[in-house]
């Protein structure tokens, strides 16, 4: 029998008072969850006076601590999500239903960038501040190392913008690098994989856990466009104990709300801030501009700076979007509850 505390269970993740046993959501389906407890692995589903009552209650994702009501000859039933130390949200795809969480409680994210055709290091840009936002640490995975005879390059222009943050080379294919890896997974450790479709992600679990776990994407002989294998995101434990979750690519996750990462992932940069002659400087072209200055002596790319300048202005934009979609979610409640009390006075019953 599985014992939770090897999928990285901590008994104070319990709060006080709570019932029902602890349990880890490995997958998720439509309405059933596959899960993990002391009494191995089985599916539950969501209790629906708790759930889809008053009480607002968290809905699970792949990788949460859950308690269950468990039930040996059927679906167990899931009571109550517990907090997460970290997650991967996006805005739901159903308008006006808000942020819908995709991973949760990774202690790491393997920010999954090919050195073949992928390798683009704005968007390893954006991966860093959706790492941080998450509240995991960031690692930067170089795969397909085997297609490439020198990446100094390419390492050298990760180091530039992830400062202190590990850069590993692997080959899926070849093993190449991939005892570098060993200090991440760990027994117990969680792992996010997030990049592209086609990097590599799906051969990485299957090298490391040395079967095939997961369907690796196949390129169409016709007109060799990668096809999608779409499979829902699953937490496989490897042999050695540590845990992994595919997360879907940046695409899917989009920038929800950059507004918390991009410190972290821009300390070079916000380093200069508020270190201008004028302490309403723009950064244009005032004089004593700390930011001019530092990009003038090579402190500071233009190029980072210009892309830290794209990334606060998306966050302004999604978070003025989330405004607005808040009010008119408000708006609509108003004007439901405004024709419910018509009809109500009217006398008529509609139900
Ligand atoms: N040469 C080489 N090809 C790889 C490597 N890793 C993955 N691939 C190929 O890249 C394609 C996409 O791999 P897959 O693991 O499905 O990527 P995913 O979409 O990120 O899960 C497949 O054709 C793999 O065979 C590698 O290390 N070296
Ligand atoms: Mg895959």
């Amino acid at each position: 029998m599985p014992n939770l505390s090897d999928y990285g269970f901590i008994p104070t993740m319990l709060p006080e008072g709570a019932s029902g046993i602890p349990a880890r959501v490995t997958a998720v389906h439509k309405e059933r969850y596959d899960i993990v407890c002391e009494y191995g692995h089985t599916c539950a589903r969501l209790k629906t006076s708790i759930f889809f009552g008053e009480s607002h209650e968290i809905f699970p994702t792949t990788g949460d601590f859950v308690l269950i009501s468990y039930n040996s000859s059927g679906d167990s039933q899931i009571l109550k999500t517990l907090e997460r130390k970290s997650l991967f949200s996006r805005r739901d795809p159903i308008p006006g239903r808000g942020e819908q969480v995709v991973a949760a409680n990774f202690d790491y994210v393997f920010i999954m960038v090919s050195l073949n055709f992928d390798f683009n290091v704005r968007r390893i840009e954006r991966y860093l501040t959706l790492s941080w936002q998450s509240g995991a640490i960031p690692v930067v995975i170089l795969t397909k190392a085997d297609l490439v005879e020198d990446f100094t390059e390419q390492v050298r222009a990760v180091e530039r913008i992830a400062p202190g943050i590990d850069i590993i080379a692997v080959s899926a294919k070849t093993g190449y690098g991939m005892d570098e890896l060993s200090d991440y997974l760990k027994p117990g450790k969680t792992i996010a994989f997030l990049g592209s479709s086609g990097v590599g992600k799906s051969s990485l679990v299957n090298a490391l856990a040395q079967e095939e776990i997961m369907a690796v994407n196949s390129i169409r002989e016709d007109d060799s466009k990668g096809r999608h294998t779409t499979t829902h995101r699953q937490l496989i434990m490897l042999p050695n104990g540590a845990m992994i979750i595919d997360t879907p690519g940046m695409r899917e996750l989009g920038m929800w709300d950059v507004r918390i990462g991009i410190g972290e992932a821009f300390a070079d940069v916000e380093n200069f801030l508020g270190k201008c002659r004028f302490s309403d400087c723009e950064h244009r072209s005032e004089p004593g501009c700390a930011v001019k200055e530092a990009i003038a002596r090579g402190e500071l790319s233009e190029k980072r700076w210009k892309s830290y300048l794209q990334l606060k202005r998306e966050a302004a934009y999604s978070e003025n979007k989330t405004r607005l979609s808040q009010k008119k979610t408000t708006r609509s409640k108003s004007i439901a509850q405004r024709q419910k009390k018509k009809r109500e006075n009217s006398g008529y019953v509609y139900e």
